[in-house]
């Protein structure tokens, strides 16, 4: 990554801060733009701002331990204030791609319950269509190939991720699929076929869900409401 685009990382994911309040309960996302949603989060804990954050992966629970940030769970929370997280790809009706990083279930179960969602990334990140960036699809991996065959059908070039050479879990347990579409033009249409296929745990694509982005480049930091 280029030094350039951290620093845009950088800056949107410490402008996301400024929408948490004392007390609130934080879905915590994922990736390297949120990387520094926690360092800079850790800082106002330490300065004594009282919340609680769900980690959506377990990078994100270390880096939130390591910036000593409380941590809660869903067997004593189930609506979040806020979720922070990250994207592979936003579209201009702010549906997203997700999941480059592998965590697109937890990522979904804890932006999902929140109240608010801000996704927080580089410029890089907004296209015009959803596709180019392959779509991950988290699936069992009993039977896998028959559910990679049934992707295919639908004009995809599904392929196992892998990681040094073995097979990359989840941090669930189960596989992803890479899937290579290059275009996707009905996002909400491909997540429910998907959802259908037996096998399926759950998609990367994140459908009417974000309200907000921050999105820094160049010159600037851009707060995008939808
Ligand atoms: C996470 O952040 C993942 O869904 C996604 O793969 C990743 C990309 O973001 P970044 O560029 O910030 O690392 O939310």
């Amino acid at each position: 990554m280029s030094e350039q685009v951290n620093l845009f990382k950088k800056a949107a994911g410490e402008k996301a801060v400024e929408y948490i309040k004392d007390g609130m309960i934080i879905g915590l996302g994922s990736g390297s733009t949120v990387y520094w949603t926690l360092k800079k989060l850790g800082e106002l804990v330490e300065e004594g701002l009282n919340v609680k954050g769900i980690p959506s992966s377990l990078r994100t629970e270390g880096w939130a331990k390591e910036f000593k940030i409380p941590l809660t769970d869903f067997s004593e929370v189930q609506t979040l204030d806020i979720a922070i997280d990250g994207a592979d790809e936003i579209d201009p009706d702010f549906n997203l791609t997700k999941g480059g990083g592998g965590s697109l279930v937890r990522e979904k179960m804890v932006d999902a319950h929140s109240k608010k969602l801000i996704i927080v990334a580089d410029e890089s990140k907004m296209v015009s269509q959803l596709g180019e960036f392959p779509l991950p699809v988290e699936v069992l991996p009993f039977g896998w190939e028959v559910t990679a065959k049934k992707i295919e059908a639908l004009g995809a070039k599904p392929v196992l991720r892998e990681r040094e050479d073995s097979i990359f879990i989840s941090n669930n347990g189960n596989y992803i699929l890479d899937c290579h579409f290059h275009t996707i033009a009905d996002p909400k249409k491909l997540h429910h076929e998907l959802k259908q296929m037996l096998g399926v745990v759950e998609t990367g694509l994140f459908i009417d869900m974000t309200d907000t982005i921050i999105i820094a480049g160049q010159n600037e930091v851009k707060v995008i409401d939808h």
